[in-house]
């Protein structure tokens, strides 16, 4: 019997509000990877809409799990950084993919920091320069256009965008990460939404589109990246993985829509893992 593959999720506990860690948590598993955790902090709910949340910084407890893991030689295939609890966690995570890291484990590092022009709360501005830090040693990253113009220095757009401004700022986050990009949020018109991947190998940009639902839908960026990863630790190319990932988050987020419940609290992601399990086949 061969090895189950691990990934370290770096992330943070909403405790409602499906995202970060409770969407890491069932996706990775269901793709038949082992999920461990950090948490980076713990929250009454997710700060996409609701008020009064509380927030547990975990910023002390981050390096003294992973020096109890390297006494217990864990091998890791991946290492997957999402939200981030303080400015001070950067460094730290920097670190963390040294310490947890060999030669063949693939670091995705998921910029989470801000979407629709604007920073989440409890970021501030000095975050996305710090924010490059990790970028830089990730294999694959997976901004949205607003963290991307944010890690790039370019004005923030509205969309529809043009192929050129989707281009042009692929070509800046080569600068911030030289291997593999995923930029998420791509809408060239009003019907169709996706992605777009650059893969240094081959060094080509590829796109992949599903029906564009209107709407925010909280959690939605956590889903993509948790089964990009999965897919791509499951052996499928960047192209491919991108597509799984994008046809489920597109496929939950429809779901949600024909439900018409509340959207702060996250996606009916549970209802496409079974696809997703039959498209990582
Ligand atoms: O889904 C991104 C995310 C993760 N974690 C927390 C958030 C957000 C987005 O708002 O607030 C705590």
């Amino acid at each position: 019997m061969e090895r189950i593959k691990r990934v370290a999720a770096i992330n943070d506990i909403s405790c409602i509000g499906k995202c970060s860690l409770t969407v890491a948590l069932p996706i990775i598993s269901a793709g038949g990877i082992e999920c461990s955790v950090i948490p980076t902090a713990v929250l009454s709910t997710h700060t996409g809409g609701f008020e009064n949340f509380t927030f547990k910084d975990l910023t002390d407890e981050i390096l003294p799990i992973v020096k109890h893991w390297k006494s217990l030689n864990i091998k890791f295939d991946s290492i997957y950084s999402g939200y981030l609890g303080s400015i001070a966690q950067v460094d730290i995570i920097d670190k963390t993919i040294d310490e947890l890291s060999d030669s063949d484990t693939l670091v995705l590092v998921d910029p989470v920091m801000a979407d629709f022009g604007e920073l989440y709360k409890n970021f501030d501005k000095s975050f996305p320069e710090k924010m490059k830090k990790i970028c830089k040693k990730a294999d694959v990253i997976t901004p949205n256009i607003t963290e991307a113009c944010l890690l790039t220095n370019t004005p923030y757009e509205n969309g529809p965008y043009t192929k050129e401004f989707v281009e042009n700022l692929i070509e800046k986050l080569t600068l911030v990460c030289d291997k593999k990009i995923v930029l998420t949020g791509v809408y060239f018109d009003e019907d169709k939404l996706g992605v777009a991947t650059y893969d240094n190998e081959t060094d080509k940009i590829n796109y992949c589109f599903t029906e564009k639902h209107e709407g925010v839908y909280h959690g939605t960026g956590d889903i993509f990246a948790c089964v990009l990863l999965t897919a791509l630790l499951n052996g499928k190319n960047l192209e491919t993985a991108a597509e799984i990932a994008q046809n489920i988050t597109s496929e939950a987020i429809k779901i949600t829509k024909e439900e018409k419940t509340d959207v702060r609290y996250g996606v009916r992601f549970e209802a496409v893992l079974p696809k997703m399990i039959e498209l990582l086949k």
